[in-house]
């Protein structure tokens, strides 16, 4: 899906700020027909942001099940014969959203855009009602799944297999805009070297348009090539590549029949060659974070503010990727990525395919399995093939992002994960062609048991030597690691390994002289320890480390507060191993840079 872009033919109207909204519980809203009715007890609700903490209310914030929110927006006084589309960056989990009491559309997946054509439901210069039910509640048919249990008060529960706050609420921007009749509807911007200069491969799709054509232009707004028809490669002369660090970016300006749609792309290649991730022909190494989008009172709205600090950390850091852990990020963020030159791998929202996570806690007291008729099955996975789908097509133009990462930590270990992977791997592949897909494997799953890595381009792995196993003993978590890390070299020769987690519970300001694990000091050692083990092995081709920041979770006996494998606090502030790790990512990138 397009993004919402401003162009000579696109107005763009906001629909942020205070909505009534209300929670529902026991699904009255249905019944009553709140969305033509209107809210009987409404309250303000900021959008974007998560509903949980804005309120001091219990109800809201455990809430289960359906919220509803709603407000009037007024169409358009001049809409000519333009259409009027209502857009949703993205609504946690699924949504259901009416415009004057009828439907307009519905959209699971609380992590990427939806929108519906409204323009025959509203009158120019008129207001209109827009309402949406927003439910919450995961189940084995949602990404990231879930099932709900209830307690002795009759109280519904929510239960998940991954580690952050189930957040919800309209996350995202809601937009109002326009378009043409015939209008672009698709972009997609392919690139390749052609020694100093660049071969742009486009396709626009625009249905019913009699011309198509596009124009080149570079950052400075000159045109530097053009084409016509909805297909063709436009060779660039001496283009100005996209690079990690170097964020170069062109516009494809196209032209169908009245619409004019701006796509920004960049010129770079990505491949995966002899162990090695290639960005340009040249080796790169990714150097980070797993990330959450999580703030205080915000929960996983997207805001510019936290978004543009939360980059001049990273960069400060000397950072030049993170991975979009565990779903997909605001487009706002994509965007400015690819501005500033970060490298990102792309996750879906498929977090916590894995009853083996809680089970080797705590001796899965569910007896549940992953894979099953009653758990994770078939539809699950029709579900993820259209997760995939859709992230690719929103994401698929954005040069930094180099990878798409279809899962987190799933059970990788049965022949069941095997059959379920296998075909995802292949929908990927078939929605893009030009990017390394992988996966990225929990510790359940070293070499010798793991069944699906040979799908797969990269292998990224989450570590927690030192911490959930050797937890304080730093010698034996070394030795086992880098056991660990010969054995993928051996069974995976020819497969770059990325370590897309590792790292301690931090708490800041716990200082410790003998170094105790939740210290400040245990988290600088148990870090430097997977730098040694990492520089030993050309494989390891990345360090993601877990996480940027301390982030809120579910309760539980192993989180105080919330998740603290921060670099960063939640507020952040930076801990001391943010010194540290600076100190080693400054001096890697200044090697990069001499040479
Ligand atoms: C991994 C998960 C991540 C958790 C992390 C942890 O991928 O989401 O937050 O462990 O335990 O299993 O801190």
């Amino acid at each position: 899906m397009l993004s919402v872009r401003q162009s000579c033919s696109r107005d763009v109207y906001s629909l942020d700020g205070l909505w009534d909204f209300q929670i529902d519980p026991t699904d009255l809203g249905n019944t009553d027909r709140w969305f033509a009715t209107g809210l009987p007890a409404p309250r303000s609700m900021p959008v974007p942001a998560s509903y949980n903490d804005i309120t001091v209310d219990n109800a809201v914030h455990d809430l289960v099940g359906l919220a509803w929110y709603q407000r009037e927006a007024r169409a358009p006084r001049r809409l000519g014969s333009d259409r009027l589309i209502l857009r949703f960056g993205s609504v946690t989990h699924t949504a259901v959203v009416y415009v004057d009491g009828i439907e307009v559309v519905r959209h699971d997946g609380g992590y990427l855009p939806f929108e519906a054509d409204i323009t025959d439901l509203v009158t120019p210069g008129q207001p209109f009602t827009v309402t949406v039910s927003v439910d919450n509640r995961l189940s084995w048919q949602t990404l990231p799944p879930g099932f709900i249990q209830t307690d002795v008060s009759g109280r519904q529960v929510q239960r998940y297999f991954h580690d952050f706050y189930n957040y919800a609420g309209i996350h995202r921007s809601v937009l109002l805009y326009t378009r043409p009749p015939v209008s672009v509807v698709d972009v997609t911007v392919t690139t390749d070297l052609a020694g100093e200069d660049g071969l742009v491969r486009y396709r626009v799709e625009a249905p019913g348009a009699e011309q198509v054509s596009v124009r080149i232009l570079d950052q400075a707004g000159v045109a530097v090539a053009e084409a016509t028809g909805s297909t063709g490669e436009v060779r660039v002369r001496q283009a100005h590549r996209w690079q990690p660090g170097r964020g170069y970016l062109y516009t494809l300006e196209v032209q169908a029949d009245e619409d004019t749609y701006p796509q920004p792309f960049g010129i770079r290649t990505v491949e995966v060659k002899d162990s090695q991730f290639l960005i340009n022909g040249e080796p790169f190494y990714f150097r980070g974070y797993g990330r959450h989008e999580d703030n205080p009172i915000r929960g996983k709205a997207h805001d510019d503010v936290s978004m543009v600090h939360d980059f001049e950390l990273m960069k400060w850091q000397g950072a030049n990727s993170f991975r979009t852990s565990h779903y997909p990020y605001a487009e706002e963020v994509l965007d400015y990525a690819d501005r500033e030159g970060f490298v990102l791998i792309d996750e879906t929202a498929a977090v916590g395919l894995n009853v083996g996570l809680t089970g080797g806690l705590f001796g899965n007291q569910d007896q549940l399995v992953t894979f099953s008729e009653q758990t994770v099955n078939d539809r699950t996975r029709d579900v993820h093939a259209r997760h995939i789908q859709e992230l690719i097509a929103r994401d698929k133009n954005h040069p930094s992002v180099v990878m798409w990462s279809i899962a987190n930590e799933p059970e990788s270990s049965s022949e069941e994960s095997r059959a379920y992977f296998e075909p995802l791997a292949q929908v990927a592949r078939a929605a893009d062609p030009t990017r390394p897909v992988s996966y990225v494997n929990v510790m359940l799953s070293p070499p010798h048991l793991e069944k699906c890595m040979d799908l797969f381009d990269v292998i990224m792995l989450n570590r927690y030597y030192g911490w959930y196993v050797d937890t304080g003993n730093l010698a034996d978590a070394e030795a086992h690691l880098r056991t660990e890390v010969a054995g993928w070299v051996q069974a995976f020769p020819g497969k770059p390994i990325v370590f897309t987690e590792y790292g301690p519970d931090t708490l800041s300001g716990l200082r410790d002289l003998f170094h105790r694990p939740w210290s400040e000091e245990y988290q600088v050692d148990m870090l430097d320890m997977f730098h040694r083990v990492f520089d030993e092995f050309d494989q390891v081709v990345g360090e993601q480390m877990w996480n940027f920041a301390d982030f809120q979770t579910a309760p539980g006996i192993i989180r105080v507060g919330g998740n603290k494998k921060g670099m960063f606090t939640r507020e952040r502030e930076p801990k001391a191993a943010a010194y540290a790790v600076r100190q080693r990512w400054q001096a890697q990138a200044r090697k990069e840079g001499s040479r």
